[in-house]
């Protein structure tokens, strides 16, 4: 990429700007928030899949901005709950949902449930729009784990204290950013973002 691209981020969630800026740090793309368009229309996220809601997310910025835009729907999986809360992940305690009422409600619909059944995954769609809204390319990323029985550690956001990743014996929220980012949801498919604005014709295909 011959110079910094800029790129809006369709994200009301300051801790997935966050982590996606620091995922993409070095590498020559510059990452603005929602911040600077205060009248940006919420998008409403009517998608029955994580890459619908990426999609219109990141088109609808885009359009709105000028500029490309870069959205990612994400949330968790859970095999013993049928794959809820999934694309409802943010929304799942209902009215009023936040990080720690969401992670309550789903302790408390995992009671019961033995070590061995409570298998889950994070899963991330990431869609990056051109300046006039068309969505070029998505990319996609999941986390493989379990869900454990009480909230452990203090970093990261939304559910990481309460999943261990495959392989690791502390939740995302008790490794800390270097090591999360190393294996998220997120880090995958921010490879293959990496891949694609590196290869010559995304600038053509993004009509810069
Ligand atoms: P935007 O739509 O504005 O980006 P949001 O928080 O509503 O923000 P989503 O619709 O994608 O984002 O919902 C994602 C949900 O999944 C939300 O509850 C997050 O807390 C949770 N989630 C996503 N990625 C996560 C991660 O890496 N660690 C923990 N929880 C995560």
């Amino acid at each position: 990429m011959p110079e910094n691209l800029r790129i809006v981020v369709a994200t009301r969630n300051r801790h997935k700007l966050e982590e996606l800026r620091r995922i993409l740090s070095g590498f020559p793309v510059e990452l603005e928030g929602l911040d600077a368009w205060p009248a940006c229309p919420e998008v409403e996220e009517t998608g029955e899949s994580f890459e619908e809601n990426a999609s219109l997310k990141a088109s609808l910025v885009a359009g709105f901005t000028g500029l490309p835009a870069l959205a990612d729907d994400s949330g968790l999986e859970v095999d013993a709950l049928g794959g809820a809360p999934g694309v409802r992940s943010a929304r799942y305690a209902g009215t009023g949902a936040n990080d720690r009422k969401n992670l309550e409600k789903l302790l408390h619909e995992l009671e019961g449930v033995p070590a061995g059944k409570r298998t889950a995954r994070f899963s991330t769609a990431i869609a990056l729009a051109a300046p006039d809204g068309r969505v070029v390319r998505t990319f996609h990323g999941r986390a493989e784990g379990t869900i454990g029985f009480g909230p452990k550690g203090e970093t990261g956001f939304g559910y990481d204290p309460v999943f261990y990743p495959l392989g690791y014996e502390m939740t995302f929220a008790q490794m800390g950013p270097a090591r999360k980012d190393a294996i998220s949801h997120r880090a995958h498919a921010l490879r293959q973002l990496k891949a694609f604005l590196s290869s010559p014709d995304s600038r053509l295909l993004l009509k810069l």
